[in-house]
């Protein structure tokens, strides 16, 4: 049931109208060169990533076909200022079912205000329910906990776990 969603936009934003020199497309090999690691690094520690190293992941995960990395392109600035990725997960239960994980939802700070997080994670929920996922999870900052809530997450039951190396 996806009718939780109640993010608006405002000025209406929609894949067709992005806002002027904006574009919202999957990740490209060029996208290296337009800023996509320095768009990461405002998440997290990024670290050293060389153009082979960055070309033999991007190509295992387009092999998959799991991963699905969009970006937001400033066309007139020629950089990418914001990025979201969906990924599946194959499941046997619920029918041998996909299960959907939104990552690393990064904005420029210089881009703050444009609503571009709300273009880039409904786009990945609708994408999610049209692969037929089951649920879409994701990990958030406790600050970003209301941002996510508009769009129909709610907290879950489980204790989120991980064991850091
Ligand atoms: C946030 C991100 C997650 C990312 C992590 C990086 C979203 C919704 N969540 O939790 O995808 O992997 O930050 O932090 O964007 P880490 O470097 O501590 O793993």
């Amino acid at each position: 049931d996806w009718s939780g969603n109640t993010a608006s936009f405002s000025p209406p934003v929609s894949p067709s109208s992005p806002g002027e020199g904006l574009v919202l497309r999957p990740l490209c090999m060029a996208d290296f060169n337009r800023g996509f690691f320095k768009v990461l690094s405002e998440l997290t520690k990024t670290g050293d990533v060389t153009p082979e190293l960055f070309t033999k992941k991007f190509e295992h995960m387009k092999t998959t076909g799991d991963y699905y990395v969009l970006v937001v392109e400033d066309t007139h600035l020629g950089q990418i200022v914001a990025t979201a990725t969906l990924i599946t997960e194959h499941k046997f239960i619920h029918s041998c079912a996909k299960r959907g994980r939104v990552e690393e939802v990064v904005v420029s700070d210089f881009c703050r205000g444009k609503q571009l997080g709300k273009w880039l994670v409904s786009t990945l929920l609708l994408l999610g329910k049209k692969l037929n996922c089951y649920k879409i999870t994701l990990e958030c900052a406790p600050r970003n906990v209301a941002f996510y809530k508009k769009f129909g997450y709610t907290a879950s039951d489980d204790s989120y776990m991980q064991c850091r190396f």
